[in-house]
């Protein structure tokens, strides 16, 4: 329900609770269904009315898109930013104008956490270690020699990026991995496809390549069968991926991706959970990750451990997919 004495906004009736999303953009799979979720959760239906931005990858737009929020006077401005500084200005306006602040998946480092109200999302850190535990114990399975691995990063300054890059370094320490180069591949498709293309040039011994999401896992293993290798379990390269997306579940299924860590995009209940505390004077949990699994091709390791809890890795069968 909608705050009670509230005056009828122009088109809207007073039960009717507006909602600003700025979205990063379109550049993934996961992307398109976390927007999906967003649209599908906060329907004219359901009692909302969504103004929808998607800022194309660019903080700029997302910037400008909550100051016409806030010129807009809409009742919750959602952000997902796309990288977690730079917003302590237009978060501190949309505070001076009464209006709270809801932060989805990617986080924001801002100096005064009272500038949101509440923030839900993945913990990247944990999935990248997850991966890397596998890894670990799969390369000690299969005896391999080496891992000469390339990272194909996210958006640089994105906490999905951040996390999963810092398990991967750590990870490169820890076990005596060779790291070779480690670039961006924006999180697209095409950009993951031009940098591994310009990896395998470089370097004729990569045996790893750890995606930092499915879409670049798709452009890689493009590039990596165009340069006449082969990917899988008996391939030459091992495509390491994250998000689980439908695709990337059956890239696993064939062993194109030989391991892919969750990453959940269905934000839109929770995110409405939130609203709906707040609508009721109550205050919500100010940081909530989510739960997620991994998932990988052959069940060459069972499970997983990060600081003493256990994860179960689920093999993919025509089942899971
Ligand atoms: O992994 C990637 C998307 O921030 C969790 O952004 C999100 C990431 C996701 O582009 O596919």
């Amino acid at each position: 329900e909608a705050a009670s004495g509230e005056t009828e906004a122009a088109g809207n009736t007073g039960d009717v609770i507006t909602v600003g999303f700025s979205q990063v953009g379109a550049e993934s799979d996961w992307r398109t269904a976390n927007s999906e979720s967003m649209k599908s959760t906060f329907s004219t239906e359901n009692g909302y009315n969504l103004i929808f931005d998607d800022a194309q990858q660019k903080q700029e737009n997302q910037i400008a898109a909550i100051r016409n929020f806030i010129q807009q006077e809409v009742d919750y401005i959602v952000l997902a930013p796309v990288t977690e500084s730079g917003w302590d200005t237009v978060l501190q306006e949309a505070k001076d104008a009464e209006i709270p602040v809801i932060i989805v998946d990617r986080m924001v480092n801002v100096s005064d956490d009272s500038l949101y109200a509440a923030w839900v999302g993945s913990n990247f850190k944990l999935e990248g270690q997850k991966a890397c535990e596998w890894l670990k114990q799969y390369a000690a399975a299969k005896n391999m020699s080496e891992v000469n691995i390339v990272d194909i990063q996210g958006t640089i300054g994105a906490s999905a990026q951040i996390g999963r890059t810092e398990a991967l370094n750590e990870a490169v320490e820890a076990n005596g991995w060779n790291l070779l180069a480690q670039q961006t591949g924006e999180f697209t498709q095409a950009k993951g496809q031009e940098v591994m293309e310009s990896m395998l040039k470089q370097y004729d011994n990569i045996n790893v390549v750890y995606c930092e999401n499915d879409n670049e896992a798709f452009g890689a293993i493009e590039a990596i069968k165009a340069a006449g290798k082969t990917v899988g379990p008996d391939g030459d390269i091992l495509v390491m991926s994250f998000d689980t997306t439908k695709q990337g579940i059956t890239d696993t299924l064939s062993g194109d991706i030989i391991v892919n860590t969750e990453c959940n995009p269905l934000h839109g209940p929770r995110v409405e959970q939130i609203i709906k505390q707040l609508q009721a004077g109550e205050t919500p949990e100010k940081q909530a990750y989510v739960e997620e699994g991994i998932y990988a091709h052959g069940s060459d390791v069972a499970s997983v451990s990060i600081d003493g809890t256990d994860y179960e890795v689920t093999e993919v069968t025509q089942d899971v997919v």
